[in-house]
């Protein structure tokens, strides 16, 4: 009896549950309202299975319970039941994969004349690229990549010069615009997703993926990265604002083209340096300790390695800890830390950004 009672609990309980949950879909700000009902019929569907295939356990713990006299039959083959059973079972499959299905078909044909943007990951980091005013990418290459050209961008396309590099996690899109974001990663699998607009892909290295929505609610959306990719994975984030389509253009009209980051000098540019290559994920410019140590008033202090030697936060430190990161490794820290290549200027760049950071 112990076994009906706490199994009702269980079940009414589950219900219940699914009813009152705070957890629930996040106000949706995007047109895959058809995500959230495919959901939600999946839930009523095998809710509905759930208490009807329970109810049928109690039904008979109670009903065949152990009686003096009492029999069982032996019945092999009963076609009728199994007619009964396999058409509802069907019918069950058709109502959970059918909707689903509709919801796929739109969210893979993207919308043709909808604006372009390049999402790109990287441990762990997001940056974006726009066409340009000509509408076409210019090509990238993996061999192309370096401590300047972030994107590996062709410099003898032409198509290339006027494409607008986003150098930060932060991008802007207009509102009620379809936008198909291209994705693609230089190191590992990760995943963009933002819950709010329900679109979520994977980014896999050597291949682009696809991926669009329409933003349909203004305000300010986070980006996580959903799929494991490695120690700093949670703190790969980014934001994505929904503005006005003014808003949105004056926005775009500030960020650099290719042409205009390969000609800028790295003098001043330590923040921005540190922002493209990803530095920001694991090291915090605001005295809370990351995958690696902040670098708040880091500069001219004293660190304990793994070792047992103490080093003093110098140029000559952090410059080798750029390029060689696993020459000395800061107690209480995992070496895991990947090299960088650099030229002398953005090392010191890097340097004096970190010193400013220091009283
Ligand atoms: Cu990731």
């Amino acid at each position: 009896m112990a076994f009906v009672i706490v199994t009702t609990i269980i079940v009414i309980g589950t219900v219940l549950w699914n009813f009152i949950t705070p957890w629930w879909f996040t106000p949706l700000a995007s047109n895959w309202g058809a995500l959230d009902q495919t959901i939600i019929i999946s839930l009523w569907v095998t809710g509905v299975a759930f208490v009807l295939v329970s109810g049928f356990i109690l039904y008979c713990v109670v009903k065949f319970r152990y009686k003096e006299g009492h029999k069982s039959e032996y019945e092999p083959e009963n076609t009728k039941l199994e007619v009964i059973l396999t058409a509802i079972t069907t019918v069950g499959v058709i109502i959970l994969l059918a909707p689903g299905l509709i919801a796929w078909n739109d969210y893979v044909n993207l919308p043709e004349d909808a604006m372009e943007v390049e999402g790109v990951g990287q441990q762990w980091v997001w940056t974006y690229r726009f066409p340009g005013e000509d509408g076409v990418y210019g090509n990238t290459n993996g061999r192309l990549f370096s401590s300047k050209n972030t994107f590996g961008l062709d410099p003898n396309d032409p198509n290339s010069q006027d494409d607008i590099l986003i150098r930060s996690n932060h991008l802007h899109l207009p509102i009620d615009e379809p936008v198909v974001f291209q994705l693609r990663s230089k190191d590992v699998l990760h995943d963009f997703y933002i819950p709010q607009f329900r679109a979520k892909m994977d980014l896999v290295p050597g291949q682009q993926t696809n991926l669009w929505f329409t933003p349909t609610v203004l305000g300010t959306y986070e980006v996580a990265c959903a799929e494991y990719c490695g120690t700093g994975h949670f703190a790969m984030r980014g934001i994505i604002t929904v503005d006005t389509m003014n808003d949105f253009q004056s926005w775009l009209t500030e960020q650099p083209t290719f042409f205009d980051t390969m000609n800028e000098g790295t003098k001043g540019q330590g923040k921005q340096i540190a922002q493209t290559l990803g530095c920001v994920a694991c090291h915090s410019d605001n005295g809370k300790n990351g995958i690696g140590p902040t670098w708040k008033n880091s500069f001219g202090s004293q660190r304990m390695m793994t070792s047992g030697e103490t080093v003093i936060v110098d140029a000559e430190y952090i410059k080798e800890s750029i390029v060689n990161p696993n020459e000395k490794t800061a107690q209480g820290y995992a070496p895991v830390m990947p090299a960088y290549k650099m030229s002398d200027d953005e090392l010191d760049a890097i340097v004096e950004y970190i010193e400013t950071l220091s009283e």
